[in-house]
């Protein structure tokens, strides 16, 4: 009996989620159908060269080395540093991420507090936009648990500002990768949505449906790359030499935004040492 009333509330919460996915891609219509009409907001990405200057990359690099650790847990005030070989899901398992990594250079916090990151994505998108974080992610070669296609969340929309701190000259150096146009294939991600809630795997998963893509594009260091989290994406699942720093900014549109701090991966109080 108990397990029969557990799967109907598991079906009655799968169906709610679902229908509520087809009001917000109705809603995401209408949100992309007022924006400007650029590369941006018809790709869901654009990439800028020479962003920021190659010797402030490297010292951010060295930075990230000096304050990288095997667990997580907070570094300084308000930053702290979340390890994902920790993680159940396995998934991701040579990534690292500092939050707040701003906090920790003076120059990158100048920079952040500048304001010019918010002030350019709003100018591609057309829309007020909140920086949430700052993150210095470490990715060191993966081939097998780097995480496929994906979505960041279903929409509405979240956006992110990547900067690479390190080249990626090749495919098999981790170089993001993105889908053109994928952040308006509504029908796919309700479908990936459907099949996920039915499988039990993460809603936000994007593999199926989309067939075999190769989708990847290099560049240098100091290169920023904004991107709309609606895009399926993924590391490049072909990493296997050399350790990739960038830095990733997150935003959310003012419109969505819940106004609460980011914590994402923050130790409990507990946890700290
Ligand atoms: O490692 C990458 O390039 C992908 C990162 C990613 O999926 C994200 O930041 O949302
Ligand atoms: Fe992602």
């Amino acid at each position: 009996m108990m397990i029969f009333l557990t799967s109907v509330k598991k079906m009655i919460k799968s169906t709610a989620y679902f229908i509520n996915s087809i009001v917000k891609e109705i809603s995401d219509v209408f949100y992309w159908s007022k924006l400007p009409n650029n590369e941006f907001t018809n790709k869901g990405f654009v990439i800028i060269e020479n962003f920021l200057d190659s010797d402030l990359c490297d010292e951010l690099v060295q930075v990230g080395i000096q304050n990288t650790k095997e667990k997580s847990q907070m570094i300084a005030d308000n930053v702290w540093i979340n390890v994902r070989a920790e993680a159940a899901d396995g998934k991701d398992s040579k990534v690292k991420n500092i939050f707040n990594f701003n906090l920790l250079n003076k120059k990158l916090d100048d920079l952040i507090n500048s304001n010019v990151l918010t002030e350019k994505l709003e100018e591609q998108l057309g829309d007020k936009v909140i920086l949430k974080t700052c993150s210095l992610q470490i990715d060191e070669p993966d081939i097998r648990t780097k995480r496929s296609w994906h979505v960041d969340r279903n929409p509405p929309p979240t956006f992110k500002a990547f900067i690479y701190l390190t080249d990626v000259d090749s495919e098999l150096e981790g170089p993001y990768c993105a889908i053109p146009g994928s952040h308006k294939w509504r029908i796919k991600r309700l479908l990936n949505i459907f099949t996920n809630l039915v499988t039990g795997a993460k809603r936000s998963d994007m593999h199926r449906y989309i067939g075999e893509r190769d989708d990847y594009f290099l560049a240098k260091k100091g290169t920023l790359i904004f991107s709309t989290q609606t895009l399926f994406h993924r590391g490049s699942p072909k990493h296997e030499s050399k350790t990739r720093y960038m830095l990733i900014n997150y935003f959310k549109a003012e419109k969505f935004d819940d106004g609460k701090e980011f914590e994402l991966g923050k130790p409990e109080e507990w946890m700290m040492n």
